[in-house]
């Protein structure tokens, strides 16, 4: 059984879950109707999917364990970026956000002494070392590439492969 304090922290980290699938789904559907970016658009909509899987998986482990997943009200997403530039440097700083609740999380289930809890988190802390490694390497991509067009177009390209390697979808 769940304690209070810890069905109320996982509540919280499944409305973070349903917002980043939110903010990544806006980043997908601002970045669909730019021209010639076809796969970065396919990497936010990805990535808008694992987010939810991510809160799936948050839901179902409350409600096993006897609490109640509580579903959130989300507020809207920034929906138009200056650039792609500053959509996915948007995405890093949003990651290094989850991987601070991830942290938190677990400091609070190891305070209430709940070692299931502790142990179910420990796929969200591997997780955020994949997803924020990703998400800097992609930055770091886009540093070197400036403002060339054709060095975008090379990484529309490659960014498909970089998300495959980087990536522990379930
Ligand atoms: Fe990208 O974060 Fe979920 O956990």
């Amino acid at each position: 059984m769940l304690s209070k304090t810890i069905q109320d922290a996982l509540n919280e980290q499944v409305r973070i879950e349903a917002e980043s699938s939110q903010v990544y789904l806006a980043m997908a559907s601002w970045a669909e109707i730019q021209p010639g970016i076809d796969n970065i658009t396919a990497f936010f909509y990805r990535h808008s999917d694992e987010e939810r899987m991510h809160m799936l998986k948050l839901i179902h482990f409350i409600n096993d364990r006897g609490g109640f997943a509580v579903i959130p009200e989300l507020k809207q997403p920034s929906l138009t970026f200056p650039s792609i530039k500053h959509a996915l440097q948007a995405l890093l700083t949003h990651e290094i956000m989850v991987s601070e609740s991830i942290n938190n999380l677990v400091d609070i289930a190891l305070t209430e002494k709940d070692y299931a809890t502790h142990n179910f988190l420990q796929w969200y802390v591997a997780e955020q070392i994949e997803e924020e490694a990703l998400a800097r390497t992609i930055n770091d991509k886009l540093e070197l590439i400036g403002d060339d067009k054709g060095g975008l177009y090379l990484f529309d390209r490659d960014i498909l492969s970089v998300s495959v390697v980087g990536s522990t979808v379930e």
